[in-house]
Parts: C-alpha cells; structure tokens; sequence
C-alpha cells in the first residue's frame, strides 16, 4: 500500500504519520482538546475520538492523492513522446460510428438543401472556394492529422529496402488554406520514417494571410527539429521560391511537394531508393504516383496514375496520356518506376547536386507554368532520365481555378511567356513548329525587343546547355517520346476546319468520352491540332482517323483508334486534295463530310473534282491549317 502515497518529488509513507501520532499521544496521556463554537457550545475531544479523525482525515488524503497520481500519470503518457509521433487519432474518434469528417479519406458532404446552411456559412464556404480553388471550408472541418488507407499494392509494401539518405523537403506555399497546409506537413511527419527525413522547408512565398505568420511560427515550434519555416523577402513565385527553397535546403536530396499534397503510407522510400541509388549510370528525377483528393469533398480518390503517363501537346501544355500506348516494350511488372517524357511539376525526388549542375530552374520563367517542360527536356537531354513510380502515392488537390494567378488571359499569357523562353533554348527547329501552331507566339515572340519578355538573358541559359554537352530536341523527340506526333514528318498540320453557315469548326479528339466531335474552333490548338502524316494518316497523339466501311457505303463510320506501328493499312490513310479541299480515305474512296447535326463526322460518296461548286461552304471541303510543312 505504500506506493500509493508516493509523490513525483519524494516518498512520504503513512504508516509514518500514523508513527509520529499516536507518539504525540503517549508523550501527553491527558490530551483533550476543547473548542469554542459561538457563545454557548463547548466541545471536548476524547483521544479515542480524536485517532478517528485522524484515520478519517487520513482516509480522504489517500483518495486525494491516488486520484491525481491518475492524472498526472495520463499527462506524462502524453507528454513524453515528441509531437509528431502521436500519428495516431485519438480512440474515441477512430471507432466506425463517431468516425471524424474525413477519416481515411472517406468525402465531406455538406447538406444539400441550401436551406440547412445558415447565410453565414454560406459566404465562408464561397469566400474559400474564390480564394483557393477548393472547398476550404470543408478542408477546414477536417483533421489536420486524419488517417488515410493504405493504398499501395502488397508488392510494394513487401519490398526489402537497403539504406537510405535523409532528404530535405520542400514545400512553397502562397495565401495557401491554414488547414490543407498542416494536413500536408503532418501527413509526411506521420508517414515518413523520421531518419528520412532531414528538414521540411516550408517557404513561404510572401503570403498576406495574417495566420501563416506568427501563428504558423508557434504552431510548428514543437517540430523545430524538423520544421523550419523560411519567408521570401519579396513575392516570388513558384518556380523561383522552389529554388530560394533547394538553394537552403542541407540534404543532398531534395523532394517538393505542392502545399495542398497528402503524402500517403511508403510513399517516400521508393523514390528516394531510385535517386539515391548510382546503379545506372545517369542521374534518376522520381516522380510519385499522383491520386487525387477532391477539391469539393477532400474524399481520397485513388486515380489510375500509374497507367498513365506524361506528356505534352504542340502548345507545351501538359497532359496525361496512357501508358498501353507507349512504343517501347512494356515492363513484365507494372509496378516497376517507368520512363516519362514529362513530369505533372509539383511533386519529384532529384539530387540536389544535379539540378544545381542543370542551372535549377531558368530564373526568367516567372511565377508558374512552363518550368516542368524546363526540367523535363534538359533531364533527358543532358543525360539524365524521369521516372513515374508506381508504389509511391502522393494526394494532390487539383484546383479548380488559380488563385493567385487570377484570369485565364492572364494565365495563358504568362506560361505563353514561360513557354517561349522554353522553346526559344530547348526545342531547337521544333520551336518553329511551336510558333506555326500557336501564332500568338510569334507575336509575342516579334514584341519581345520592344519589351524584354525578362531581363535575364537567353543567352546564358544557351550556353549552359552547351556547356553541359545536352543532346538536340530531335534526339529527345526520338528517343524518349517517340509517341509524340512529330510535325518535321507531316505534310500538313493544325487545325482541320470545315466551314458553313454554323460557322467555323473544327475536328477535335478526344471528348470526355474519347469521342470524335466537330466543334467550334477555339484557337488554342490542343485536341483540335492535327498531323496529316507523310505516309497518309491524319493522326494526333499517335491515334489515326479512319474508316469502318461496314457492308453497305451508308454504313461506313468514322474511328479513331491507336495508330499502327508497322503502318498503316488503307483505311487509317487519308489523300487530301488542295483545290477542293476534299480528304479522301484510301481504302473506301470516300470523303469527310459533317454528320446531320453537324456535331459529328461521317464519311459520303466523293462529288467530281471538276464541277464548280467547290466554293469555301461545300459540306466536303476542308481546310488545314498548315497545309504545307
Ligand atoms: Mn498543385
């Protein structure tokens, strides 16, 4: 029983007490005790009353106590383990009725009926879908520290790995929501072994929300041997800010992450095993498998990104692309890192070493967009590779629109600038295909000696790429994206536009549903930029046109389909005739026409080449573009 009386700041024992009294009493045998209570009442103790007290005054001493050694025990449970160990949620929110919103990814639905929500929370929820492109309020009701699944393939969890470096993480944010920032760092603190993890610098791109300042500053104090938050002397950007960031990082790796990421179980080990590791001889960038947390719920989707892999179109802008349609010969285990000729930008592994060596980022791109193409070209060309790996998983919000970047005039403008500086040191006679394309380029690129699109210099970025001995724009086309429709090996290109009195439309692929559709021509390349290629298919993003003639002629339809590699046979091959404007398929003989509703193609019966009435709206004339490359 004596433990129980025992304190933090020594031992006191109470059969000492009980000792030390009952001596008191043999010392005075007669001792009573009177007292006053008011005018008339006079009480006086017997000792036998007296030891009763005393065991009762005892009793309640021994209750006291033990209750509080209770508590103070629950404390020091709590409080010996460093912060960001305590990954796990507490009990009683973890079981399956009281699940908090959000936990293991499960989506946040707000009431439909906008009757439910007070006015109030209504003007929250709209001011934080207008300042982040996502439902912030949501965010906000959500744990910083929820639990997600893990999602990786049994393989991957299996896999025995040798040792690795530590790396140091980088993370750039702007006016980013308070709650999606700390879900990102603390989904690393949570699922990173903390050997791997050397430092997160949390750069803060002259942000102007009031929170992530002091309040940010305290917040991550008890982190401080991992978190260090470092604040731009002036806005930035983003691509500038991420080197501002590698340039103080102390690791020899480096990892970003976008600010609005929720890293998931594993997910850093196999990409660091791919960097760290000299096995070949070139220099690896790993990119994570990329799934999604939706921008309405914050519900984890797990997207198929390791099928896919990335890419870009004649207008530099990047997209996904499936892997089935990848020349090179398929891998025996998909769960394997794979070659991409492109990576998304946000999220990548690389030794610090070696972007330095690659100039890290141009410092003339400015604020965000164009500087994946950067990185991706000069990796591959000047002898390094990038790969996509399937056992790391990372969560991105994608925003609906940007924020900080504001309009898509103002947008398209500024990664058209960022582009330009791309194409103008990389793409060699590609950037000429470029400029064909997209004639917005070429203005831009003719206004540039009037004002400057940056005032640093091409030059110096040119001479780096010499200096580093990097290989052409056609040795990466033909190596690594072999795919990509390459505009040196057609004969016409662009847009292939049909007009009538609906106006001017154009062919476009591929639909939500990878359709085929005839639709207004908005200018802006992308689906609607076609190859018509010297062999005769008319094709984009390696899938030909072509022709099923079905039994009868009026059966015949339109496809779309993956282009053959061994070539074509005549129903993916297309003639195209220059005074009538006619695109004729080899095998059928027939001739592109607009479906009835004119939303659709269909193939008919060619009209003669010499009647007279090929005027610009007959229904079988076509225009490319470019018509003669
Ligand atoms: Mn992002």
């Amino acid at each position: 029983m004596d433990h129980m009386l025992q304190s933090q700041s020594g031992t006191v024992r109470w059969w000492e007490l009980v000792f030390c009294f009952v001596t008191l009493l043999q010392t005075c045998p007669k001792f009573s005790f009177n007292m006053r209570f008011g005018p008339s009442y006079r009480f006086t103790l017997c000792r036998s009353e007296l030891i009763l007290l005393f065991l009762l005054a005892i009793a309640l001493v021994l209750i006291v106590h033990q209750y509080s050694r209770a508590v103070l025990q629950q404390v020091s449970v709590v409080s010996s383990e460093p912060h960001y160990k305590r990954q796990q949620a507490p009990q009683h929110v973890a079981t399956a009725h009281h699940a908090p919103p959000g936990h293991m990814g499960e989506p946040v639905t707000l009431p439909q009926e906008q009757g439910n929500i007070p006015d109030s929370v209504q003007e929250q929820i709209a001011l934080g879908w207008q300042r982040q492109g996502y439902n912030q309020f949501v965010s906000d009701l959500i744990s910083v520290r929820r639990e997600l699944p893990d999602v990786r393939d049994p393989w991957c969890r299996d896999r025995k790995r040798s040792a690795l470096p530590p790396v140091s993480i980088v993370i750039v944010f702007h006016d980013e929501a308070l709650s999606v920032l700390l879900r990102t760092v603390h989904s690393v603190l949570n699922r990173t072994p903390p050997e791997l993890v050397q430092e997160i610098l949390l750069i803060d791109d002259w942000s102007s929300l009031v929170q992530l300042k002091t309040f940010l500053d305290d917040y991550f104090l008890p982190y401080s041997d991992k978190v260090r938050i470092l604040r731009t002397p002036k806005r930035l950007g983003l691509i500038t800010g991420r080197i501002f960031g590698a340039k103080r990082a102390s690791a020899d790796y480096l990892l970003f992450l976008d600010a609005h990421c929720e890293c998931l179980a594993g997910w850093l080990e196999p990409l660091l095993e791919l960097v760290a590791s000299n096995q070949e001889n070139r220099k690896v960038v790993a990119v994570p498998t990329i799934d999604w947390l939706n921008e309405t719920t914050l519900a984890l989707q797990v997207g198929a990104s390791s099928g896919l892999y990335g890419a870009f179109d004649w207008n530099l802008s990047f997209q996904w692309r499936p892997r089935y349609d990848r020349l090179q010969a398929p891998q025996e285990n998909l769960l394997e890192p794979f070659d991409t000729p492109v990576m998304a930008g946000g999220l990548f592994c690389i030794e610090k070493a070696f972007f330095a060596q690659l100039g890290w980022y141009d410092p003339g791109l400015q604020v965000y967009g164009g500087e994946n193409m950067e990185l991706s070209f000069k990796v591959w060309m000047c002898g390094g590779a990038i790969r996509t790996v399937p056992c790391s998983h990372v969560a991105h919000i994608q925003k609906r629109n940007n924020p900080y970047i504001g309009s898509y005039t103002k947008e398209r403008d500024l990664t058209m600038r960022n582009s330009l500086r791309v194409a103008e040191v990389w793409m060699d006679e590609y950037a000429e295909f470029l400029y064909r394309l997209h004639p917005d380029y070429r203005a831009l690129l003719a206004s540039r000696t009037s004002h400057s699109l940056s005032n640093v210099n091409l030059d110096a970025r040119r001479q780096l790429r010499s200096e580093l001995g990097c290989k052409s724009f056609r040795w990466y086309l033909q190596h690594v994206f072999p795919e990509q429709d390459d505009p040196s090996e057609a004969q016409a290109a662009g847009w292939i536009r049909h007009e009538n009195e609906a106006g001017q439309l154009c062919l476009t692929w591929p639909m939500r549903d990878r359709s085929l559709a005839l639709l207004h021509c908005h200018g802006l390349g992308g689906q609607q930029i076609w190859f018509h290629r010297k062999t005769g298919e008319i094709a984009r993003e390696g899938h030909c046109l072509g022709v099923d003639s079905g039994n009868k002629p009026q059966e015949a339809e339109v496809t779309i389909a993956l282009c053959s590699s061994e070539g074509s046979s005549g129903a993916y091959r297309w003639l195209y005739r220059r005074q009538t404007g006619q695109l004729v398929n080899v095998a059928s003989g027939l001739c592109l026409v607009p479906a009835d509703n004119n939303f659709r193609v269909t193939v008919e019966r060619c009209e003669s080449a010499d009647r007279e009435i090929f005027t610009q709206s007959n229904r079988q004339r076509w225009n490319f573009q470019i018509d003669d490359i």
